[in-house]
C-alpha cells in the first residue's frame, strides 16, 4: 500500500483507534537531486494491523526515519484509509534514545546479555524525553475513550505517561522481544521506572508464557505483591488504588495465506528453479535469512556447516548453504563488529573449502524484495533458524507457510518463541555447534515421508494461527479488560 500525500491530517481528539510504534509504516528514499519520496514499508506488523486500522478513525503514530536536523521532511498524512502522525526526532535523540538506550541497553539485556548492555544516564534521559513526546502526540490525537495499542521496547515508559495525561483511554502494550528472567532484568538501573511504565497499560502482552511469567515475577518483586501468574490462564497485577493490569501471551504470526499464494505463483516457482541452478544445482540447498544481529546465531551456524565440510560429513560438490544477512543498526558498534566477524569467517571458508569451481558457502549482505525472498524459501531444502534468543522469529513461520508441497525441513532454535508452536521442527541448542551439526545431518538424511509429515503438521498449526488471529486475540482481550 502506498502512502497518500494529499490525504487529510487527523484533527486533535478525533482518533478512536491509535497504533503507536517507534517507526511509521513508511520508508523515505532520497533521490540524487535531494527529492524525498515515500513508499509503504511492507513489514509484518503493517499487514497484521491493516485490517484493524480500516473502517474507523484510525491513526498510526511513529517516527518517519529521518532526523529533523538531517533534512526537514513532511511525511505523508495518510496510508490507505488510516492516518499517519509523525513524531519528529533530532539526530541526537535518535542516537541516544534509539541507538543508545533501546538498542545498546534494552535489546542486549532482554536477549539474555548475549553482549553486555551499556548503562548511561544520558541515553536514559533521552529515552524518557522521547517516550514523553510519543505520549503527548498520542494524548493530543486520541478521542475520548479511544483504544491505544503501543508497540515494543522503544516505548516501555509510554503507557504510564499516556495514562497520566489521558486516564480515559484504553491502553494495550505488546512486547515483540523476549522479557528476561528476574535475575537479568533486575540489573537494570532504571528497573522500577520501566515496570511502572509498562503497568500504565490495561493489558500487557508478550510473545510467550515465559515472557509473561517473567514480567509478573519482576512486578511482584518490585511492587511487593503476590505473583498470580498461571501459564495457561495468564495473570493479573493488582496495583495500589484498585487498578488491575492483565498480563498474557499472544504469539505473533504472519499473513499465511498471502505467503502461500505468492509461493505457489508460476513466477516464484520458476525463480526458485533459477536460484537452484545459479547455485550450481546442489542436491541439498540450506538457507539462512536474518537481520545481521548478534542474537540470530549466524556465526555458530556457519561454523557448524564449515565443520561438517571439513569433517567430510557433507560433500562440497553437492551441498550449498546460502546465508542472506539484511543490513541492520549499522550505526551501532556491536553490529559493525559482528559484520566484520561474519565476513572474516565467510572469507576464510571460501579459501579453504571445496575444489575449484565449488562454493559451498554463499553469503549476501543485502535486503531482497519480498518475491525474491519467497523464491529462496521455495528453493531451500533445509531452513536454518538458530537464534540464541528470539521473541518469536517470523522467518521460521514464513518458510513453513511457503512449503506448499510440504517438501522442506526446518532446523529451529529451542530459544525462539516459534519453537513452542513447532515441536515437529528439528530443534537445536543454538549455542552448541554439535547440536546444529547433528540437526543439519538429520534433516538432510530423513525420509521423504517423515519430512512431509513434519512440515504438514507445522503448516496445519500455522494456518490456524495466523496474524489476523493474533491481532484479534489481543484486541478482544483489551476490550474485555
Ligand atoms: C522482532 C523480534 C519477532 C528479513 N530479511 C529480509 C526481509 N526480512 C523480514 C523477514 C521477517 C522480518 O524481516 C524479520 O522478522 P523476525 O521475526 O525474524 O526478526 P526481528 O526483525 O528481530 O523481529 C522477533 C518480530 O519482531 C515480530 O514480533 O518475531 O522475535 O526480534 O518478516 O521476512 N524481508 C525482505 N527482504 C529481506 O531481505 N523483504
Amino acid at each position: 500500500m502506498q502512502p497518500d500525500r494529499v490525504g487529510q491530517s487527523i484533527s486533535d481528539g478525533a482518533a478512536s483507534f491509535v497504533v503507536v510504534a517507534n517507526r511509521l509504516p513508511i520508508d523515505a528514499t532520497i533521490e540524487d537531486d535531494g527529492l524525498v519520496t515515500w513508499s509503504g514499508s511492507p513489514g509484518g506488523l503493517v499487514s497484521a494491523l491493516a485490517p484493524v486500522l480500516t473502517g474507523r478513525e484510525a491513526v498510526w503514530i511513529g517516527w518517519s526515519g529521518i532526523a529533523t536536523d538531517e533534512r526537514p521532511v513532511t511525511p505523508p498524512s495518510m496510508m490507505g484509509s488510516y492516518h499517519l502522525v509523525d513524531v519528529p526526532l533530532t539526530t541526537q535523540m535518535v542516537e541516544e534514545y534509539y541507538e543508545g538506550f533501546s538498542n545498546s541497553t534494552l535489546w542486549p539485556l532482554f536477549h539474555d546479555r548475549i553482549v553486555a548492555p551499556e548503562y548511561h544516564r544520558d541515553t536514559w534521559n533521552a529515552y524518557v524525553e522521547v517516550n514523553l513526546l510519543f505520549a503527548e502526540r498520542t494524548a493530543a490525537v486520541a478521542a475520548q475513550g479511544a483504544t491505544v495499542w503501543v508497540h515494543d521496547y522503544q516505548l516501555l515508559l509510554m503507557p504510564s505517561m499516556l495514562r497520566s495525561l489521558r486516564p480515559d483511554l484504553r491502553i494495550g502494550f505488546y512486547l515483540h522481544i523476549p522479557f528476561p528472567p528476574a535475575e537479568l532484568f533486575l540489573q537494570l538501573p532504571w528497573r522500577q521506572r520501566i515496570i511502572e511504565g509498562m503497568l500504565g497499560a490495561d493489558l500487557v502482552g508478550f510473545q510467550t508464557p515465559f515472557g509473561a511469567g517473567n514480567f509478573c515475577e519482576v512486578a511482584s518483586l518490585l511492587l511487593d505483591i503476590d505473583n498470580t501468574f498461571d501459564r495457561d490462564a495468564g495473570g493479573w497485577v493488582d496495583l495500589d488504588g484498585g487498578r488491575r493490569v492483565r498480563v498474557d501471551a499472544f504469539p505473533i504470526s504472519i499473513d499465511v495465506v498471502s505467503y502461500a499464494a505468492l509461493a505457489a505463483t508460476p513466477e516464484v516457482q520458476q525463480r526458485a528453479r533459477e536460484i537452484r541452478s545459479e547455485l550450481g544445482d546442489p542436491k541439498f540447498l540450506l538457507l539462512g535469512v536474518d537481520r545481521m544481529d548478534y542474537t540470530k546465531g549466524i556465526d555458530v551456524r556457519l561454523r557448524a556447516f564449515v565443520e561438517l565440510l571439513e569433517d567430510q560429513m557433507l560433500d562440497p560438490g553437492t551441498v550449498v548453504l546460502m546465508q542472506i544477512a539484511t543490513p541492520s543498526r549499522e550505526q551501532v558498534e556491536e553490529y559493525q563488529r559482528l559484520r566484520e566477524d561474519i565476513e572474516l569467517l565467510v572469507g576464510r571458508a571460501a579459501g579453504a573449502l571445496g575444489e575449484i569451481g565449488e562454493m559451498p558457502l554463499r553469503y549476501m549482505y543485502s535486503g531482497l524484495p519480498r518475491e525474491e525472498l519467497v523464491a529462496f524459501y521455495v528453493a531451500a531444502d533445509v531452513m536454518l533458524v538458530t537464534p540464541f534468543r528470539d521473541g518469536m522469529n517470523l522467518v521460521a513461520k514464513e518458510y513453513v507457510a511457503c512449503q506448499v508441497d510440504d517438501n522442506g525441513s526446518l532446523v529451529l532454535s529451542e530459544f525462539a518463541g516459534a519453537a513452542l508452536e513447532f515441536p515437529q521442527a528439528w530443534l537445536v541448542n543454538p549455542f552448541s555447534q554439535e547440536s546444529v551439526k547433528e540437526a543439519i545431518m538429520t534433516a538432510i538424511g530423513t525420509t521423504s515421508a517423515d519430512r512431509r509429515r513434519r512440515m504438514s503438521a507445522m503448516r496445519t498449526h500455522l494456518t490456524r494461527h495466523d496474524v489476523a488471529r493474533w491481532a484479534k486475540g489481543f484486541l478482544d482481550a483489551l476490550a474485555a479488560v
